[in-house]
């Protein structure tokens, strides 16, 4: 029983996604002459119950095969499609990479499987060094970020020195993954998730780490320092960063979601991002991300640069208090007069995000979430595009992140502290048992159930202020009670017949039914798209007439 873990994201609760990273290693290596394929194995087996990843794997031929363990949910599968890659191609080099490699990496390359792992944020330049390298058979001991075994199989680890200090030689190249549909005659390999295809959503990277220094977030300013080598934020520059914009929108009508705050590098980045978007004059969907509070004139250039524009934010709760310790130290009363910019000035919709699991966050804190939004929601004429959403920290605890590295200070206990133990956690039967935390001021039964609890009370507010349809709201209320139902009856089982048991077994086809919008509908965080099939002759035209990357921008 997977549970809530994935229903504010855009993939199912096996995290089928892959690091968005990939296709600018994709692209890297492509542009410098070495082929490079993406197989989304994950998405292939959720769209087919009869695809046959041994044999699949095993009619592959490559110099290399590279798997991510960015995410740390995917602690389980990498090392088990590597095991499986090694079974049929045990002369061919796996590369591991990606933020829960880079923190894992003395764990990791100990598995037999697992013959490189390349670290840190930024791997494109030493990935292509590697490949030249395996292609040569020349030593790999001064590749920079490159863990990597001798002939005895004794670990070696190279020094973390390739940390780009800006993004503006790694196009993130949309033209790469078409390229490489067209010539494998495979779209479902490079699908990024389950239901891309009805809803093509992409982003663009402002950033590789972060100036902020959120106490449970992986990729804070604290994570990047200590454990991916990053001592400063790396920027894109704002014109090339429209520039990914523009070749995105060549191909296709899907929002476009730009990563990272556009203001975190000061004004002026935002100021010519804006007038870059101005001049581009971008019609479709812009999804912005806020870090803090902004005021009316920030909304104001916005809304004259961006017809459709839409705020994604993360106040993470409605308690001053726990938002202060987490490490968002602006007010209330910010977060209300943001939105009141946003609105009057164009915004098409304004996401807001709540989490549980935080520090000195209590049962009774997570549930007051729904009551001050009940008050905040009615002062707004254009509460409708006010929308609303909580989510538990799950399954993990982000690794390297503040919390992680001194859980007692900021009130954490840890379930699991090695790659391995969290590799074992995810075979666990419900999400409460992957859970690797639970806090001083809720237990790992308390965190599930205040879950629950929370979402009937933001299903309960969404229908009171006409944010869902009422068929969608009666949707989510059943799922969800079901889920706790059956989270009980799990528990009940475990402590009669522990973790594995035929009864368990015979819970698997209600608890995936149960594992998707059990706190919200998926959907209700879908902005309009027109589904890839209705971007096909796009897609063509864009060929014919050629990306702008092609032309050597
Ligand atoms: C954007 C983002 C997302 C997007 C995903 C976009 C995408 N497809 O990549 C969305 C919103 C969907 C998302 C979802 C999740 N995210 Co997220 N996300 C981020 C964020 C904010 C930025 C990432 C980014 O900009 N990357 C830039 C791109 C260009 O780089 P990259 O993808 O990291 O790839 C580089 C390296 O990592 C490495 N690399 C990656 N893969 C591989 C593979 C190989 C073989 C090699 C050699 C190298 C390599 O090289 C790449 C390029 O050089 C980070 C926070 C941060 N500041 O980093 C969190 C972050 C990565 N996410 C995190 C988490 C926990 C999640 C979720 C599990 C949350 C959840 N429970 O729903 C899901 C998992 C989704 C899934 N797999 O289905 C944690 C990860 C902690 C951890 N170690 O596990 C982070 C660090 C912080 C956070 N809490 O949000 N996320």
């Amino acid at each position: 029983m997977y549970g809530p873990i994935s229903d504010v994201i855009p993939s199912t609760p096996i995290f089928e996604m892959y690091p968005i990273g990939m296709v600018s290693i994709g692209a890297y290596l492509e542009k410098n002459g070495v082929h490079t394929r993406i197989i989304n194995i994950a998405n292939r087996m959720l769209r087919d119950n009869k695809f046959d990843v041994e044999q699949f794997i095993s009619n592959l031929s490559a110099k290399a095969f590279g798997i991510d363990l960015h995410w740390l949910p995917h602690a389980h599968g990498s090392l088990e499609l590597a095991r499986i890659v090694k079974k049929y191609h045990p002369e061919t080099p796996i590369i591991f990479g990606g933020l829960s490699a880079s923190y894992f990496y003395k764990e990791l390359i100990i598995y037999p499987q697992v013959d490189f792992v390349v670290r840190g944020d930024s791997t494109e330049v030493p990935m292509l060094q590697l490949m030249r390298r395996i292609k040569s058979g020349e030593p790999v001991d001064d590749i920079p970020n490159l863990s990597w075994k001798d002939k005895d199989s004794v670990a070696k680890h190279n020094p973390m020195t390739w940390v780009p200090a800006s993004l503006d030689d790694v196009p993130l190249d949309y033209a790469y993954p078409v390229k490489s549909v067209l010539r494998y005659r495979d779209l479902a390999s490079m699908t990024p998730f389950g239901n891309w295809m009805d809803y093509p959503i992409t982003c663009v990277v402002t950033c590789r780490g972060c100036n902020h220094e959120c106490a449970t977030c992986g990729g804070s300013r604290y994570a990047y320092k200590n454990s991916f080598g990053r001592e400063k934020t790396a920027f894109r520059s704002p014109k090339l960063v429209v520039k990914d914009i523009v070749s995105i929108q060549r191909y296709l009508k899907g929002p476009v979601f730009v990563i990272g705050d556009i203001r975190q590098h000061g004004e002026d980045y935002a100021d010519e991002f804006l007038r870059a978007m101005k001049a581009a004059k971008v019609k479709g969907q812009i999804i912005l991300e806020l870090f803090s509070p902004a005021g009316s004139e920030f909304f104001k250039k916005v809304n004259s640069a961006i017809p459709n524009y839409n705020i994604q934010w993360s106040p993470d709760s409605t308690d001053e208090e726990v938002r202060h310790t987490f490490g968002k130290g602006y007010s209330n009363s910010e977060i209300e007069s943001t939105i009141e910019g946003a609105l009057e000035n164009g915004c098409k919709r304004l996401d807001l995000f709540f989490m549980i699991g935080l520090p000195k966050q209590t049962y009774s804190s997570v549930m007051n979430d729904a009551a001050y939004l009940r008050g905040l929601l009615s002062e707004f004429k254009h509460h409708k595009k006010v929308l609303p959403f909580i989510s538990p920290l799950a399954p993990f605890l982000d690794p390297g992140s503040k919390a992680f590295e001194n859980p007692e200070k900021y009130g954490y206990r840890m379930f699991y502290r090695t790659l391995e133990e969290h590799r074992q956690a995810l075979k666990s039967p419900s999400w409460k048992y992957m859970l690797n935390y639970e806090t001083e001021w809720m237990s790992r039964d308390e965190i599930v159930m205040s879950t629950y609890e929370a979402a009937l009370s933001f299903n309960q507010l969404k229908t009171e202020f006409g944010l869902v349809l009422p068929r969608v709201a009666e949707g989510v209320e059943t799922r969800a009670r079901g889920a706790m139902e059956l989270m009980r009856a799990i528990d009940k089982i475990v402590a009669e017949h522990g973790f594995e048991s035929e009864e368990m077994t015979s819970l698997k086809h209600e608890a995936d039914n149960l594992s998707t919008s059990s706190i919200c509908q998926k959907k209700e965080l879908h902005w309009p798209a027109a589904s890839f099939m209705r971007n096909a002759p796009r897609i063509v035209w864009a060929f014919a007439t050629g990306s702008e990357y092609r032309h050597g921008a």
